[in-house]
Parts: structure tokens; sequence; C-alpha cells
């Protein structure tokens, strides 16, 4: 038997059998077995070679590239703390920045590393123990329930209810789950359906029947905080909910509700309790389809005992990412359960919910990109290749900065809704404020759920082939973001739900947009630095406003096609122009500049560009069909 001694775990044995052989033969020692002749002399030799490597490879392992490793992500990010500066009244400045380096250092030191673990120990679905008894345990790893008491510690979700800002709570909680975000080892997806959840019950009075589920939800105590989950997705309906819901409602003698149905995708299926979407059976039997029949109901997922309430997990769901989190099938077998709105308007009571996770969708997929751009940042000042530091390389720092006018673009969108969800959380809004936000939300997240997925993959790219290692953890993010774009309403329901919007206002929402445009321009006139953006702006929007006059004539179906494109014209616009009132406050950067006036040099309407290609009309929609289906059976039918 021959071992070889000097072979180190991690370096590569240059026997003819691989490190994983060598591993398995347990080198430990240097010794021959007689009888093995020739061979043995030659192995030696090659063992001869072999016990040169060691100094060779630590040579090689000193010169081994150092990791990206970004600072307290609070004191790095210009943008967040000149926004904060611009924004917050100075003694709300002055308590929330010291929080916020606070939980920066924390991030740094416990959570991250927590959020790593939460990636390495996904959930595992137990369904029968030992003896046979069904248990469909969802067994979650020790640092996701240490993410859930961290989150009610920091006040993830208090923050916003208890209103200590006034109207300016929702930003500063906006701001803390975007630092969170990436670091949450998926965290972030119950906190959207917990916050969700608070705002339903909230915008209800708070009933004194979900008076306890309201407190735990919104406390900062770890030992009563509660998380929620947000079941509407069934078999036939993701994005058709009200034609897709299955689920019945059966009304029990004490005036509680027993659902049956079957629930497709359920995220955080570890929560404490859920929001529901079912059909009320009347006393024959029958159900109302359509929007009209579906009402809102609450429930436990287990009782006091941890038996789960009348819910039979199916399995789990293998998803690409977000991994960390464990997203379920549930049949919903009597499980016990309150109607909390009017009948039949579950849709309308759920999107108050919606509105909500969709802004953490958009603090989501902003938090995606500044990871991304922080990590790709630091890698480039340590990075040689082609004999300079990849900062020094110019096409390469205009990759990313191209990534980072994108991602201040956003940043301000997430910002501007806060404040409006602030403004209207106190009252303190108008009209106008609330059409605007209406209209924003889907707008914001349809927008920021593709750039997060392009800016991931561009920032991936910049770390050449490590970017692709598993280990690095940059796939993780980039699987993590590419679901943004999806769960929550994907970018074609969104356009859609933009065009709902403007619908239901009649024309009012579209009126606010501009006129609030035009306002965020105002002082940047006098800018000779900034005038040639806002004048790009006036003119993407001037534009849009023709679009819109021109369309309206033609009827639904072009505007429908358009929806898309229409949408990304509202976003460009909206977030050049913040980025231009960014710019010209007093005290700004030239960066500021430089960022509104990159952002303003792209097609900031490309509804209007559209249109002008003809690419909305009946022809075009028909040659969409067949170029599809060039060449299946079915394009000959076209
Ligand atoms: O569950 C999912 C995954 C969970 C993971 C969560 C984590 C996220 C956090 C991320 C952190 C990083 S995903 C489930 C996603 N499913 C959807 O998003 C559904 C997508 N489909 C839609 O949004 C549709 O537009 C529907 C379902 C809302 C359409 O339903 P209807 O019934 O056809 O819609 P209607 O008739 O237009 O609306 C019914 C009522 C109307 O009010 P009334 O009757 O007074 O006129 C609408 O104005 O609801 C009102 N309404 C809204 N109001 C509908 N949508 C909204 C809204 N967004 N805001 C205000």
């Amino acid at each position: 038997m021959f071992t070889l001694a000097l072979c180190r775990p991690g370096a590569t044995c240059r026997l003819r059998h691989g490190w994983d052989r060598c591993q398995a033969c347990s080198c430990r020692g240097f010794s021959t077995t007689a009888g093995q002749g020739q061979q043995v002399g030659l192995q030696e030799k090659q063992v001869g070679a072999d016990l040169e490597m060691p100094v060779a490879r630590r040579e090689a392992e000193t010169l081994f590239q150092e990791r990206p490793e970004p600072g307290n992500q609070y004191l790095e990010d210009a943008l967040l703390r000149s926004y904060l500066e611009a924004h917050l009244p100075p003694k709300v400045l002055e308590e929330v920045s010291q929080e916020l380096e606070g939980f920066g250092n924390r991030l740094l030191s416990k959570i991250g590393p927590l959020g790593w673990e939460c990636e390495l120990n996904p959930p595992v679905f137990r369904q029968y123990d030992a003896w046979g008894q069904r248990v469909d345990h969802i067994v979650t790893c020790s640092a996701w329930k240490r993410m859930k008491e961290i989150a009610a510690e920091e006040g993830l979700i208090a923050e916003a209810y208890e209103r200590r800002y006034s109207n300016w709570s929702r930003v500063h909680q906006a701001v803390k789950l975007y630092l969170f975000s990436t670091a949450s080892g998926g965290f972030n997806c119950p906190l959207a359906m917990t916050d969700g959840a608070a705002k339903v019950i909230e915008s209800l009075g708070v009933p004194a029947s979900l008076r306890n589920a309201f407190d735990r939800l919104t406390s900062r105590d770890p030992r009563k905080f509660w998380t929620s989950g947000q079941w509407m997705t069934e078999r036939r309906g993701g994005s058709d909910v009200a034609n897709g819901t299955e689920t019945v409602a059966r009304k029990q003698p004490d005036g509680t509700y027993h659902l049956y149905g079957f629930k497709w995708f359920t995220s955080a299926a570890d929560s404490d309790m859920a929001l529901t979407l079912a059909r009320i059976e009347d006393a024959e039997g029958r159900v109302k389809q359509g929007s009209g029949g579906l009402s809102l109901f609450f429930l436990r997922v287990r009782d006091e005992e941890e038996k789960l309430n009348g819910i039979q997990v199916q399995r789990l769901k293998a998803k690409l990412g977000t991994r960390q989190m464990a997203t379920a099938e549930l049949w919903l077998n009597g499980a016990k359960a309150e109607l909390i709105s009017a009948e039949g308007r579950g849709v309308a009571s759920i999107s108050n919910m919606l509105n909500i996770t969709r802004i953490h969708n958009v603090i989501g997929a902003v938090a995606s990109m500044r990871r991304m751009i922080s990590l790709s940042r630091q890698y480039a000042l340590k990075r040689v290749a082609f004999g300079k530091l990849l900062k020094d390389h110019p096409l390469h720092m205009q990759t990313i900065a191209r990534m980072e006018v994108q991602t201040r673009g956003a940043f301000l969108l997430l910002m501007e809704m806060a404040r409006l969800l602030g403004l209207a959380e106190t009252n303190m809004a108008s009209e106008q404020d609330q059409l605007l936000l209406r209209l924003l939300v889907p707008v914001a997240k349809l927008y920021t759920g593709k750039q997060a997925s392009a800016v991931a993959i561009e920032a991936m790219e910049s770390f050449g082939g490590q970017g692709y290692m598993e280990d690095t953890g940059l796939p993780v993010i980039v699987r993590d973001t590419l679901v943004l774009s999806i769960w929550e309403g994907t970018t074609n329901v969104l356009s859609l739900d933009v065009l709902r919007s403007l619908t239901k206002s009649r024309g009012q929402a579209m009126a606010v947009f501009f006129s609030t445009v035009q306002n965020k321009l105002e002082s940047a006139w006098s800018s000779a630095e900034l005038q040639a953006a806002a004048q790009s702006v006036q003119d993407a929007a001037g534009r849009l406003a023709r679009f819109c006059r021109g369309a309206a004539s033609e009827g639904a179906a072009p505007m429908e096609l358009a929806a898309r494109d229409f949408s990304y014209s509202l976003a460009r616009i909206y977030a050049g122009a913040l980025l231009i009132e960014h710019a010209a406050r007093p005290g700004s950067s030239r960066l500021d500049v430089c960022a509104a006036q990159r952002w303003c040099r792209q097609e900031l309407c490309p509804a209007a560009a559209e249109m002008e290609n003809g690419s909305y009309s009946a022809e075009e929609s028909t040659l969409d069909g067949a170029l599809v289906y060039d060449g299946s059976p079915a394009g000959s039918r076209l």
C-alpha cells in the first residue's frame, strides 16, 4: 500500500489519482509496500516532484485574490445619506442616522453571517414522524428563527405602525428594510407579508377580534412577534386571482368559517397566521364566481398546542431562488377562519396587502442592486487584470457606473413611495398624493423588478468566472433577485394594473403625475448643468401626454399592447424628475448632477417611440402571433 504524506487538504494531489481519491485513501504517511517494484519507483519520482509543491502552492496562495468586503452599508451609501439629510427634519435625522449606523454594524457583524447560514440550511419538510404519524413539520434552521427575533428587536414592522417619526416613519422603516434585505437570508419575504397583513388589519380599524394579531405583527418583543403569510395563489390562478380561486368557505354555527381548497404557492409557510381568499358557499352549497365572489379571511396556521389548523402540507416548492424560505403547497381541509372583509370584497381588501408587499418588492430590488454594486466596486479595488486594477479600466468603470445610475433612479422611486405612504398614514396626504401613490406602486414594482435582474446579472459578470461560483454568495443574490419581476404580480399584470388605476381615477392620476413632474423640475431651470436634463424630462412628458391623447381615441386594444412601454415611460420620466430634483437641491454633489444627466440621456418615453414605429397597430399585433408561432402548427391557423 502506498500513501503520500504531503497532500494537504484543499491542495491538488499530483499523483495519478485526484484529490478526492487521495482524501479517500487518507494520506497520512509516506510508505511503500514490498512487491510493487518498478511502479513504486516511478511513483517515488512523482512524489519527489510533489515534495516541492507545497512551497510553490504557498506562494500562489499568498498571491491569491482578496475577497471584496464592503463595510457598513449605511455609511457607504452616499445617496441614501444625502436623501435623508435633504428630507428628514434635523432632530429625526440625528436619531435615525445614529440608529442606522448601529444597524449597519449589526448587519456586518451578526446579521450577514446568519443570513448565509439560512442559505446553507434551507427548510426541510418532515411529513411523518418516526412512528408513522403525520406531522407535516416544516423544519427551519436556528439562524432563520434568530432572524425573526432580530426583526422584532429592530422594529422592522413596528416602526411603521408606532409612527414615532410621524410621516417619516415609513421612510425610516423602508431604509432599515433596504439595509436588511440582502443580509436577511430571505427573511425579507415574511416581513413583506407581515407588514401587508398589519396594514390590512389597520385599514379595517383593528377590530377587537384581530387586536391580538395586530399587536403581535407590530410587536418589538421577539416572544410575541408573529409573521403572516399571504395565500392568494391557487392552481388555476397566480395572476388571475379573480377567476382562479377555487377555495370555498363554509359558515359554521358560531359565525366562523371552515375553508376547503388547495393553495398552490404559500410563501413563508412557517408563519403564524395568514390572510387568504375564498368563496363563501350559500345554503345550497353554491358559490359566486369572479372577483365579486371572493372574500378575505384571517386564520391562524397552528393552534396553541402547535397543531395545524385543518391544514395539510403537500410539499415544499423547489424554487430557483429564495430557498432559505419555505414555500409550500397547502391543503385547507376545514381550516378555521374568520371573515374580515365585506362579502365579495376580498380583492379590494387584500389589495392593501398587495400594495405593501409590492413596495417591499421594490425595497428588495433596490437592495439587491445596491449590494451587487457594492461588492463589484470593492472587487475592482482589489482585482488586477491586464497589468492594472479593474478600477483603472475605463470600460469596466463605465459598466459599473451605468448600473449605479439605474440604482439611483430606483432608490429615489422607492423613497418617493415611502414618503407618500407615510403622508397617507398620518392623514397628511392630499387626494393627489394618494392618487400618485396608487399609480407609482405598480409602476415602481414592475420597473425595478426588471432593473434589478439586469443589474444583478451584469454585476455578477463584473467578477468574471468568480461571479458564477456558488460559494462567493453572488449566485444567491442573483437567484433571489430574479423572482422580483414575477411574484407580487408579473411585469405585464402590473402594467395592466397601471392602466386600471388610471381608468379608475378617470384620468386624474395622469394629471397629477404630469403636474408633479413639472414641480420637481422647477428648481432645475436655473441650473446651467441641469437644464438640458430637465428639458429631456419635460419633452418626454409632453410626448407621453400626446401619446395618451392619441391612445384614448383608438380604444382599449392599442393601449393594452402599449401597457408595458407606457409603464416604463412613467417610471423613467418620474425617476428622471426625482434625480433632477435631488441634484438641484442646495449642497448637492457633482455626482448627483452627473447621475441625473445620465439617466435623462436614455429614451425616457419608449411608449411614444414605439407608437411612432407603429408597434401597437392591429397588424403588428397579428404579426406578433405569427412570429411567435412561425414553424409551429398553430402558426398556420393565425
Ligand atoms: O403570493 C405571492 C408570493 C408571496 C411572496 C411575497 C413576498 C414579496 C416580498 C418581496 C420582498 C423582497 S405572489 C401573489 C401574487 N399575486 C398577485 O400579485 C396577483 C396579481 N394579479 C393582480 O394584481 C390583479 O390585478 C388582481 C388580482 C388584483 C385583479 O383582480 P380583479 O378582481 O380582476 O381586479 P379588479 O376588479 O380590478 O379589482 C377589484 C377591486 C377594485 O375596487 P372597486 O371594486 O372598489 O372598484 C380595484 O380598484 O380591487 C381594487 N384593486 C386595487 N386597489 C385591485 N388592485 C388594487 C390595488 N393594487 N390597489 C388598490
